[in-house]
């Protein structure tokens, strides 16, 4: 059984988010409106077909994927790029890797205890962000 993240989160910690917005080209006004956000995650799992909504009063954003499925995700409303995404299981992690004009960018997702873990990667920066469950 893999892993199961389904369910509604909620954005608890975020660390070095502003590093990974710089490392994306995200310019000063659109960072400081995206650094104060409460975000929240909506994820709904079937084996192995996912949808992620994440969502905020500012910007929501909507990606869905089949692990293992190669697919063009262009990253509207977020830095407006177009990737090359591939999500694959690593153990009970779900990683993606997002090819195109940024180098080393991904993400990953894991559980810990009652928590959802995203790791958000682009060239040298590296964000964790932490939600717990909400009630
Ligand atoms: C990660 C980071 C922000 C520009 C607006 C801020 C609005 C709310 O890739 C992501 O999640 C994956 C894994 O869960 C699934 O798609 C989104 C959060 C956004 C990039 C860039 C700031 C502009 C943020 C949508």
């Amino acid at each position: 059984m893999p892993a199961d993240f389904s369910g509604k989160w909620i954005l608890e910690t975020n660390q070095k988010f502003e590093d990974y917005l710089k490392a994306l080209n995200i310019d000063f006004a659109t960072r400081k409106i995206a650094i104060s956000l409460s975000l929240a995650k909506v994820v709904v799992q079937n084996a192995d077909e996912f949808n992620f909504k994440t969502l905020s009063t500012f910007r929501n954003y909507n990606l869905a994927f089949t692990v293992g499925v190669e697919f063009d995700e262009y990253t509207k409303g977020l830095d407006n790029r177009n990737v090359k995404s591939l999500v694959t299981w690593e153990g009970e992690k779900l990683v993606c890797t997002q090819k195109g004009e940024k180098s080393n960018r991904g993400w990953k997702h894991w559980l810990e205890g009652d928590k959802l873990y995203l790791e958000l990667t682009c060239e040298d920066a590296v964000c964790l962000q932490v939600f717990k469950r909400k009630e």
